[in-house]
């Protein structure tokens, strides 16, 4: 069945909202039994599954990895891809292509604890959950949700508002996707990290990830991962900029994927009284969850 739009929304017919087990999935996109398949998925030490709720800086995972991965040569940043080379788990045909893939598997997903492989719960793999301050993930959402053909074209901020509140959309609600990931800390291999941190001092974020990932850089491979995943050289690597997606997916005469890759952007959209209804409702929800956000860029120059 698929989730009824506002008579204003524009949204392809090719790709709705399908909900299967208290999510939404993608029609077209995602098939929900490969995606329930998941769970029984074998998986090896060397897996890495990095896992965002969506616009939390996933493309920035993926270039890390590969660069970490490479020890800082671009050549693997420059052939294929990023979303090639470290796929979605929840795509159709992605189970196949992961059985049969060599180590290490660097994945990415936006999926909730739930459907993940039930090994990881032995502490197998590792999983790097990318937190993003949620006014600016929604900030984001909404312009993708307007660059992206296969998402509903919103109205204006303001319904796009009201909807990133019930979880209406892919990722479904921020606040259940953090949740649901952060209860379960102690029984997986899991990392997190915090976009705010990357911005901050993206040097020491990717040394921790080598330190998760049993990963050791020489200082001038560490230099050259850094450098080449900053956003401004991100902008300009087509592998890394979805500059390679049909118009179909994605309408690049709306856009570009990297926008803005800052903090605080959800301050030129947010009214005085959304702000304050999402502070109300993060407080409620995020009780027993002691993250601290940065949200604005001028607590960190
Ligand atoms: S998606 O569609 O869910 O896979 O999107 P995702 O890759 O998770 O998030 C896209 C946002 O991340 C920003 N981005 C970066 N910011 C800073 N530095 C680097 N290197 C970087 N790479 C990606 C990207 O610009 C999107 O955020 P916004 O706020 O829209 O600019």
């Amino acid at each position: 069945m698929a989730v009824p739009l506002d008579s204003t929304d524009i949204q392809s017919d090719n790709y709705r909202l399908v909900p299967h087990r208290d999510f939404y999935l993608i029609s077209n996109i995602h098939n929900p039994e490969e995606v329930d398949q998941i769970q029984s998925w074998k998986i090896q030490d060397s897996d890495v599954f990095v896992v965002t709720y969506p616009k939390s800086g996933t493309i920035w995972m993926q270039q890390i990895l590969l660069l970490i991965e490479a020890k800082g040569d671009t050549t693997i940043i420059s052939t294929k891809p990023n979303s090639e080379q470290v796929p979605w788990i929840e795509l159709s045909g992605a189970g196949k292509e992961f059985i049969a893939a060599p180590p290490p598997r660097l994945r990415v997903s936006h999926l909730q604890y739930k459907f993940m492989p039930l090994a990881l719960n032995q502490r197998k793999g590792k999983v790097i959950y990318v937190i993003r301050n949620p006014k600016d993930v929604l900030v984001s959402y909404f312009h993708f949700h307007k660059f992206a053909a296969m998402l509903e074209t919103p109205k204006d901020f303001n319904c796009f508002f009201e909807k990133f509140m019930k979880g209406e959309m892919y990722g479904n609600c921020w606040f259940e996707h953090i949740k649901s990931w952060y209860s379960h800390k102690d029984d997986v291999n899991i990392l997190f990290i915090a976009y705010e941190e990357m911005i901050q001092d993206l040097e020491s974020a990717v040394k921790r990830m080598c330190m998760f990932m049993d990963k050791e850089l020489t200082e001038e491979q560490l230099a050259n991962v850094v450098k080449h995943s900053t956003f401004r050289n991100m902008r300009l690597i087509p592998q890394a900029n979805y500059e390679f997606v049909s118009e179909d997916l994605l309408n690049h005469n709306q856009g570009s994927f990297m926008r803005k890759g800052t903090i605080g952007d959800w301050k030129n959209h947010f009214t005085v009284a959304q702000n304050e209804r999402f502070d109300k409702v993060f407080q409620e929800k995020m009780e027993e969850v002691p993250i601290t956000f940065i949200w604005d860029i001028n607590y960190i120059v």
